[in-house]
């Protein structure tokens, strides 16, 4: 038994972010230990099935593995006497249209901005790899020789540059992936004028989703975190307040209501939808396309597996989008179906006027196929990886 939950991750890892300002602000008290610790090795990666990141142990001894799974775990156990149980609000805004956006936002930011994270990590050396390099090994290589630190950064950077051309950042998309992020930036910084968080005075499951990437590779590496904190002072703020206990909103005057209309939620918030809808849903309806003929080639997948050789890979093959009007080939991780379906499950969750609502929210900013985007097949996750559930009878929604 340990005496608080122990998250085992590292501060550059956008998907522990996720999970350390869910447990800063739920104010659940943990303990924090790095991958270079050699419990990691000797407990955790051989519990678990692979090196992945983050992993929280309970006080029970029990392994939650995934970011998303994690934060839905301890939703579950909310205002139970359990211990590792939260005393803050729930990540889930109580209204059920707002329910869907944040989990929109909790999509997007864990995926859809993974691209621009690991390009403004990987690609301007001259400014970030020294502090890259330090916070790497500060993590992963303690205790070892300078040689073996060494070492052990090349193979991650290694694995970590040739993973973000793999996912479509290169030479001829960079600047579009670079201009993207402006972008964001700039929308971010307008709507955070107006609200501490995402979605009004509450974080929710869409800051959750952001944090990871804004705060482990934007907010901290040094180039991004100087374009942020140059352009987007408003959203650099809201990293610091995503990591704070309390609500850390003394910069909004007056009352902030605890969640935006689901009616109205204003300008700022879907011109925020309307660029998700752009950046991201050629990349995700590809995604789910692939992925239904990849699915209908294997008519006899076993389910409760993922018809891998190797089931902790995470991809299943490569396709081309079309993205900023370039060409982009990109890979295809079923981990995105998962998120994509937490999305249409609360969709489906809503009775018909919030359904009303949410449809005419989506037709206004262009995300209305996302909810009718369906794999032939549900993704569960299971023994810590994704996998299919059962054939259904018919194909399609
Ligand atoms: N969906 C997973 C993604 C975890 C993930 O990709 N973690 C990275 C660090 S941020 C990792 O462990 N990468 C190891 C690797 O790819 O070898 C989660 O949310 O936990």
């Amino acid at each position: 038994m340990n005496a608080t939950p122990i998250l085992y991750g590292m501060p550059g890892s956008l998907y522990t972010a996720k999970v350390r300002s869910y447990l800063r602000k739920q104010r659940i008290a943990f303990e924090e230990r790095t991958p270079g610790d050699p419990r990691f090795s000797k407990e955790i990666e051989p519990a678990v099935g692979r090196w992945i990141i983050p992993v929280l142990q309970m006080p029970d001894g029990a392994l939650l593995q995934d970011g998303t799974d994690i934060v839905d775990h301890l939703e579950s156990l909310r205002s139970g006497a359990t211990s590792g149980a939260s005393t803050g609000p729930s990540a889930s805004p109580p209204d059920g249209v707002l329910n869907v956006v944040a989990r929109l936002l909790d999509l997007y930011g864990g995926e859809g901005l993974l691209r621009a994270a690991m390009h403004f990590r990987w690609n301007f050396d001259a400014d970030n790899l020294a502090f890259i390099q330090s916070d790497f090994t500060a993590a992963l290589a303690q205790g070892k020789s300078a040689d073996e630190a060494l070492m052990i950064f090349a193979f991650a950077s290694g694995r970590m540059r040739k993973t973000a051309t793999a996912i479509g950042v290169t030479p001829a998309t960079s600047p579009a992936v670079e201009d993207s992020l402006r972008e964001l930036l700039l929308l971010l910084n307008s709507h955070l004028e107006k609200t501490p968080y995402l979605l009004g005075g509450t974080p929710s499951h869409a800051d959750y989703g952001l944090i990871g990437p804004m705060f482990a590779h934007l907010a901290r590496d040094p180039h991004p975190s100087s374009l942020m904190k140059r352009i987007a002072p408003r959203v650099w703020r809201w990293v610091e307040r995503m990591n704070a206990p309390d609500a850390d909103a003394g910069d909004y005057i007056g009352p902030t209501p605890a969640w935006l209309d689901a009616e109205n939620p204003g300008e700022t918030l879907e011109a925020l939808l309307r660029f998700v809808a752009s950046d991201y849903l050629a990349d995700i309806e590809a995604h789910v396309n692939f992925t239904n003929d990849w699915l209908a080639a294997r008519p006899e997948l076993v389910a409760g597996t993922n018809g891998l050789p190797r089931p902790g890979d995470r991809v299943i093959g490569k396709v081309t989008i079309a993205w900023r009007g370039l060409p982009m080939e990109t890979l295809v991780m079923p981990y995105r179906i998962f998120m994509l379906q937490r999305v249409q499950d609360a969709a489906d969750a809503l009775d018909a006027r919030q359904r009303q609502t949410l449809d005419a929210l989506f037709a206004r900013t262009g995300l209305a196929s996302l909810l009718t985007l369906r794999c032939q097949r549900r993704l569960e996750r299971q023994g810590h990886l994704e996998v299919w559930g059962p054939a259904r009878a018919t194909s399609g929604a």
